[in-house]
């Protein structure tokens, strides 16, 4: 019908042809710069799949990309995050404080002969002046053992972490469902490889 109104527009006068057409031009050029907008809502959505980690400084550290995993089993769960040690000189993380659970213990992940992964218990963590010291799935990590109550995806875990040279460091990991958890671990271990697929993270750490 447009299409008819313009022919007919066209017939009567030449001059208002071209208005025509120019105008109709003009309004695909704009629909044409609409439809880039649906790709930047899709990015949108692709970041929601990843919640924001935590991220916290004090003088001479400085904490990212931390979080806890929703416990796969009810009484435990771990927390993961990157620390730096941004002073000149060594520093060690010797223990974590948080009111969820019962016995806030740092674990590091051994692999025997067999392949099998074992946690162990470590009394510390070394921090070499700077260097990125990556808790994450498959290595070191904070086990958070004797849960106090449930945690839920969305929720946030206050943990404070204790520094062999007095530093003290509060953050707040949000608590992440299997399918929120970072992709990109660095060196990433048979597990955050496994988190990959649909329902990954299914074992105790
Ligand atoms: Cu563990």
């Amino acid at each position: 019908m447009a299409h008819a109104r313009i022919r007919w527009a066209a017939a009567a006068a030449l001059a208002a042809t071209a208005l025509l057409t120019a105008c109709s031009n003009s309004e695909e050029a704009s629909t044409v710069a609409t439809t880039t907008t649906p790709k930047v809502l899709r990015s949108t959505t692709t970041a929601d799949r990843t919640a924001e980690l935590a991220s916290a400084t004090v003088d001479g550290i400085r904490l990212t990309d931390g979080w806890v995993k929703v416990p796969p089993k009810k009484d435990r769960t771990a927390g993961y995050f990157t620390l730096r040690n941004t002073g000149a000189t060594e520093d060690r993380l010797t223990a974590v404080v948080t009111d969820v659970a019962g016995r806030p213990e740092l674990h590091t992940t051994q692999t025997a002969g067999s392949g099998a992964e074992k946690m162990v218990k470590v009394n510390e963590i070394p921090l070499p002046p700077n260097q990125d010291v990556a808790l994450r799935p498959g290595g070191e990590h904070l086990m958070l053992v004797d849960l106090k109550r449930e945690l839920a995806a969305g929720q946030k875990v206050t943990v404070e972490l204790r520094f062999a040279s007095g530093k003290k460091l509060s953050a707040e990991l949000p608590v992440l469902s299997p399918d929120q958890a970072p992709r990109s671990t660095p060196g990433g271990s048979a597990e955050a490889s496994a988190g990959n697929g649909a329902n990954g993270h299914g074992n105790g750490h």
